[in-house]
């Protein structure tokens, strides 16, 4: 198993601190049930965004570079959209330290869940996205129903989805029978256009490092029932 990368390890070790990150038994959107849950909600804290939004600017940084050598990888964007509600803070953190740690300069748009009718009206806050190449941040994906949503709300206001990128990609199988990750590829451009901080193989190998075999063997039950396979 393949060594995890210090904000990995960091993003696993928060999560579980404040409680963000639990094993145990869970029932998900799509009914399955699961031997772990991650709630990104409760990563809210100074220290914990700082250590979400800094994974999230490196696997950009990282990816954009990819690219940048004919790799497979994200194509420069413009800005960096975050769906209400969770979303929003980490875009607007990760576009701060995407511009102080990497030197990479995008805005920032979030939505809101419910149109105004009146002032500047809409439903989309922070920089505007019409004609722009935009970047999803989303938090967790299982089916990736939510992300298809996200994206769907740039496109109506008229921006151009260039990628996404994810905390937490669960490795399972998709709305159409395919890895959810190769699905929401497709939507956006093709491989490499979803880079994700960490997998749930990941979690399996910091369970594995740490000698946590109780979950570890909870997780690959789940992995044989609903991971991707290829
Ligand atoms: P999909 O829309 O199926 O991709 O599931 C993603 C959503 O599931 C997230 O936006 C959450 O609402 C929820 N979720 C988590 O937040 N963490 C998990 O570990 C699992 C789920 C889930 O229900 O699948």
């Amino acid at each position: 198993m393949a060594d995890l990368q210090k904000f990995q390890v960091e993003l696993i070790e928060h999560g579980m601190a404040v409680g963000a990150l639990k094993f145990g038994s869970f029932t998900l959107k799509s009914g399955r049930q699961s031997p772990y849950f991650f709630n990104a909600g409760l990563l809210a804290s100074g220290p914990v965004l700082d250590s979400l939004c800094s994974a999230y600017a490196a696997t950009i940084a990282s990816s954009l570079e990819d690219f940048k050598k004919g790799q497979p990888g994200l194509p420069e964007f413009d800005i960096l959209f975050g769906p209400a509600y969770k979303g929003i803070p980490f875009a607007a953190g990760t576009a701060l330290l995407l511009h102080r740690d990497h030197q990479i300069d995008v805005g920032y748009a979030y939505d809101r869940k419910e149109a105004k009718d009146h002032g500047e009206g809409g439903v989309m806050v922070g920089a505007p996205v019409q004609g722009k190449r935009v970047l999803v941040l989303d938090d967790v994906a299982t089916a990736g129903t939510a992300i298809r949503g996200a994206m769907d709300v740039v496109r109506k206001a008229g921006g151009e989805v260039v990628g996404a990128v994810l905390m937490l990609d669960r490795q399972e199988v998709g709305r159409e029978g395919k890895s959810m990750i190769e699905e929401v590829e497709g939507l956006v451009g093709g491989t490499g256009r979803v880079p994700t901080i960490l997998k749930m193989k990941d979690l399996m190998v910091w369970l594995e490092t740490h000698g946590k075999t109780e979950e570890l063997k909870s997780m690959q039950e789940y992995w044989d029932q609903y991971g991707v396979k290829s």
